[in-house]
């Protein structure tokens, strides 16, 4: 049965790893996320950290693409008319020169349509892969995702993409909770913080895998059956 070696055990729990039950999410590789002049960069934090996924996740999607495994791209943003985006969160983006809705080098941040809000052309959706696009940190809050994996027989998830301590850990957590099974590679995720990071990791390992486990492209690739 193919397993792939993880932390804290091998996963998939029950060694049923196939093209046709495991999808791969790429969630939120925005311009604004990790891009010169988008929301992050206006925040003033290290793009550096953001950008590391990048070729690590371009390694996973050129291996599971003619293997015909599901890929799944998520992003994050809003209606251009902002009827989507809660006023606490606008007041708080604002609050750290960030607001979204508000012109920027990329165009309005966080907002469906710009150019910021883009997904990054070295990871750009093929025709045919799915996209989700959701309001929220979380993929499944106000989206069709559960319907689209439910219809698509997914029992397994491979999370990537930015930022593990928000978009990935609220995407994993709910997805553990509707009772698939995930991995995060840690390699193909990044945070604002490295701390963050590392703390996002560790709370995934802590109760024997309590939101699944962890493991590494390069380990996932290797024992890729
Ligand atoms: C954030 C995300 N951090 N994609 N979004 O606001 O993690």
């Amino acid at each position: 049965m193919p397993f792939i070696q993880a932390d804290p055990y091998p996963w998939p729990y029950d060694g049923a790893l196939r093209p046709e039950n495991t999808a791969l999410i790429v969630i939120d590789m925005q311009t604004d996320f990790c891009g010169i002049g988008g929301y992050v960069d206006k925040m003033g934090y290290d793009l550096s950290l953001t950008r590391a996924p990048i070729a690590p996740i371009g390694a996973m999607l050129a291996a599971l693409r003619p293997r015909g495994y599901t890929i799944i791209h998520t992003r994050e943003g809003h209606r251009p008319d902002l009827s989507d985006l809660p006023a606490n969160k606008r007041w708080r983006s604002r609050r750290i020169g960030a607001g979204i809705g508000d012109p920027g080098p990329c165009g309005r941040i966080l907002t469906r349509g710009e150019p910021g809000w883009e997904i990054i052309p070295d990871l750009a959706p093929l025709p045919g892969e799915i996209v989700i696009d959701k309001p929220g940190k979380g993929s499944f809050y106000a989206t069709d995702l559960e319907l689209v994996l439910r219809t698509k027989g997914i029992a397994n998830i491979v999370l990537t993409g930015i930022t593990t301590d928000v978009c990935v850990h609220t995407t994993m957590r709910d997805a553990n909770d509707r009772g698939f099974e995930c991995l995060l590679l840690e390699d193909c995720c990044g945070a604002t913080d490295p701390g963050n990071h590392a703390a996002a990791l560790k709370m995934i390992k802590m109760q024997g895998g309590v939101f699944g486990a962890v493991s590494d492209s390069t380990t996932f690739l290797a024992q890729l059956p």
